[in-house]
């Protein structure tokens, strides 16, 4: 359903905020996450193709369509679809033979990098971030190596890619394995490489939320053969033919249904990507004049899906990031903390590492001064333009509306 198109009130003293008296600048809530939706008619003839031939998962038509155009788009030899980026990064990270040990893994992620190697007993050592790009910062991976560390699983930060070049020479150095966390990261690329052709594998979401989507889903992706076959088995089960199992495995396939989505999405990629990155120039134009709040600036001569917004706010602000998104949400702008508190602060971590932060100082700090603004296709130039003017309005009346807030 459309949302109503509404003149929207403007803001002209701090009581018509919706934290005091106001009515919201929103009728609706305005997501974060927002899912991008193709062609209706397009996935509905994948649909009726898949209702006909009664072939709804295990490897069907669709899923092979689907590898085989991810691969094109990518430039990468496997794109094996999965049902979601969590379980590809369990069976991509076993695949790789690893079952056992340490591995080096950034806080500032979301809680499913770390986990995916806790649930099946890896233990996972957090390593700080660089402030510049939010990936892993890899001046700070070497001191983390110990006789146990077996691999490091880096996360291409809101579609940021890593620096591959670093990470790979520290992996060849000390033997280690790189499976890198592309779940943002999906039509992003590094001298123009395409995300999907780095380290030992990638691992992408295609999770409702994400630049494109599958309802739920992701892909593995590697050059490597032998890695691949593995993967195929130990998504599967470990089966090999009818009645033999070689490997341990789980189910981790995608079904045909969402891999109709997944093809109805790749043709419709360019037109989310274009309108993503119209409302992150618009914001990038609006936020630079609003003294304290700064946009993350992505490298636009790549490619880059510019699916998250992401605010910082400054030291001198004088009004907290928390104290921001509780306006915005009153406002009816449902603005995320990304990632706050950071892995390291979540159980079980937080009880295995009660004093983790005092390595990582620069997760720390993001963790308490970023917010992630809604974009996608849901969000129009209006909405745009309505968040930047009250965000512009937040910051020129900070002081007051601080002081109320307080009463
Ligand atoms: N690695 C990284 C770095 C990741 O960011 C993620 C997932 C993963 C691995 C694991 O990938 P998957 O296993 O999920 O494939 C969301 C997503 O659930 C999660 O996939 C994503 N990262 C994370 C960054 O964001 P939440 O808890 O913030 O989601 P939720 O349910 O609050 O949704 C956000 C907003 O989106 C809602 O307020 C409304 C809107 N929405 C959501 C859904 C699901 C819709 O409008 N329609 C929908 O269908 O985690």
């Amino acid at each position: 359903m459309e949302r109503m198109k509404l003149e929207r009130m403007t803001k002209t003293s701090v009581q018509d905020l919706a934290l005091f008296d106001g009515k919201p600048l929103f009728a609706e809530p305005l997501h974060v996450g927002r899912p991008n939706r193709p062609s209706k008619a397009v996935f509905m003839q994948h649909a009726d193709d898949i209702w006909e031939s009664a072939w709804l998962t295990n490897n069907g038509p669709k899923v092979q369509a689907f590898e085989a155009a991810l691969c094109k788009m990518l430039g990468v030899k496997h794109a094996i679809p999965v049902c979601n980026a969590t379980i590809g990064l369990q069976v991509a990270i076993r695949a790789l033979g690893i079952d056992s040990g340490e591995v080096i893994v950034p806080s500032f992620t979301f809680i499913a990098t770390a986990h995916c190697l806790e649930w099946q007993g890896i233990t996972p050592v957090f390593c700080d971030v660089d402030p510049a790009t939010h990936c892993m910062d890899p001046a700070k991976i070497e001191p983390l190596i110990t006789p146990r560390t077996r691999a490091i699983l880096p996360v291409h930060v809101w579609g940021n890619i890593c620096d591959i070049e670093a990470i790979d020479a520290i992996a060849k150095k000390h033997k280690l394995s790189v499976l890198y966390d592309a779940a943002h990261a999906f039509g992003c690329d590094h001298n123009g490489k395409m995300a999907g052709n780095f380290g030992d594998a990638e691992v992408f979401s295609f999770h409702a939320t994400k630049v494109m989507n599958t309802f739920e889903g992701g892909c593995i992706t590697t050059n490597d053969d032998e890695v691949a076959r593995i993967i195929r088995l130990m998504i599967n089960f470990g089966f090999i033919g009818k009645d033999q199992v070689t490997h341990v495995g789980t189910n981790g396939k995608m079904s045909e249904i969402s891999s109709a989505m997944g093809l109805a999405s790749l043709e419709a990629f360019d037109g989310f990507v274009a309108h993503n990155r119209r409302n992150y120039q618009h914001y990038c134009q609006r936020i630079a004049e609003i003294s304290g709040l700064s946009v993350l600036e992505y490298d636009e001569t790549g490619k880059h899906n510019f699916h998250y917004i992401i605010v910082k706010v400054a030291d001198d602000a004088g009004i907290s990031r928390d104290a921001i998104v509780k306006i915005l949400e009153a406002e009816n702008i449902l603005a995320r903390r990304y990632f706050y508190p950071g892995c390291h602060r979540m159980e079980p971590y937080r009880s295995y590492y009660p004093n983790a932060g005092l390595l990582l100082p620069e997760t720390e700090k993001l963790t308490e001064v970023l917010l992630c603004l809604p974009n996608s296709t849901a969000t129009t130039d209006e909405d745009v333009k309505s968040i930047c003017d009250l965000l512009a309005f937040i910051m020129q009346n900070h002081v007051e509306i601080v002081k109320s807030a307080a009463k």
